[in-house]
C-alpha cells in the first residue's frame, strides 16, 4: 500500500482542487454540450499562456540543477519542457485547424494575472519546493481534466478529442506522478515555513486555473 504524500493530502484537503478539475467548461466538454467558440477562445489563451509558462519551467529547471540532491529532477523537468515544444507547435496546428488567429491575440486579465504570478514565482529566493509544487498542480489541474473527458461514458465531440489525449494521455499521468514524487520528496524535508509557502501557492495556482477556465467559458 503506497504512502500517501503531502501533495495527496492537500489536494484532498482543498475543495479548490476538484474545482479546478471539474470545472464547468470541462464538464461541456465531457457532456459535448460545449460552446465551440469558448472552446477557440481557450485555445487562443492558452497558447499565449504556454508561451508564458517556459520561461517558468526553466527556472524550475535552474532550482533543480542547484538544489536537488536526485539526479533524476533534472530529467523529468527537461522532459517537460521538450514536450512544450512539442505543444507550441500542437497549437499552432491546432489553431489553424480551428482558423484562430495566434498573433494579435487580445491577451486577457486572467491569463495577464496569472503571468504576473508565474513572475513572482521565477525569482531565485523562491524555494525549490514552493516551485516543484506550483509546476506540479499546473500540470495536474490539466491532466485530471482531461482525463476525465476521456473516461468511459464521456460524450467528448470527437474533434475535441485530440486536445484532450494531449493532456489525459496515460504518458503525461505519468510524467505528472513524476512531478509529484518529486514535490512530496522536497516538502518532506522542508521547513515549516517552506510548507506553508507551498500549500498557499498551490492554492493560488488553483484559483488561478479556475479564473483560466471561467475565461473560457466567457463567465469572466
Ligand atoms: C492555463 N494551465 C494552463 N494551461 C496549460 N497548458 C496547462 C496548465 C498545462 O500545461
Amino acid at each position: 500500500c503506497e504512502k500517501s504524500g503531502i501533495i495527496e493530502m492537500w489536494a484532498k484537503k482543498h475543495l479548490l482542487y476538484t474545482e479546478a478539475t471539474r470545472h464547468p467548461f470541462i464538464l461541456s466538454i465531457r457532456d459535448g454540450s460545449v460552446d465551440l467558440s469558448s472552446f477557440k477562445r481557450w485555445l487562443g489563451q492558452d497558447y499565449v499562456f504556454v508561451r508564458e509558462f517556459v520561461p517558468f519551467v526553466a527556472s524550475v529547471l535552474i532550482k533543480a540543477s542547484k538544489k536537488s540532491d536526485d539526479g533524476n529532477d533534472m530529467e523529468v523537468i527537461l522532459g517537460g519542457l521538450a514536450s512544450l515544444n512539442d505543444e507550441i507547435a500542437w497549437f499552432k496546428s491546432e489553431a489553424s485547424k480551428w482558423d484562430v488567429p495566434l498573433s494579435n491575440t487580445v491577451v486577457h486579465k486572467a491569463n495577464q494575472n496569472y503571468r504576473r504570478f508565474l513572475e513572482n514565482l521565477m525569482l531565485p529566493e523562491v524555494d525549490y519546493a514552493v516551485a516543484i509544487t506550483a509546476f506540479w498542480a499546473i500540470e495536474a489541474v490539466y491532466q485530471e481534466s482531461f482525463a476525465h473527458c476521456l473516461e468511459d461514458g464521456s460524450k467528448t465531440p470527437s474533434e475535441l478529442q485530440d486536445t484532450c489525449q494531449r493532456w489525459g494521455n496515460e504518458g503525461f499521468g505519468e510524467y505528472c506522478r513524476s512531478l509529484q514524487k518529486i514535490a512530496n520528496r522536497c516538502l518532506e524535508k522542508a521547513s515549516s515555513d517552506v510548507l506553508t509557502k507551498a500549500e498557499v501557492t498551490f492554492l493560488r495556482v488553483l484559483e488561478h486555473e479556475v479564473e483560466f477556465w471561467n475565461m473560457s467559458h466567457g463567465c469572466a
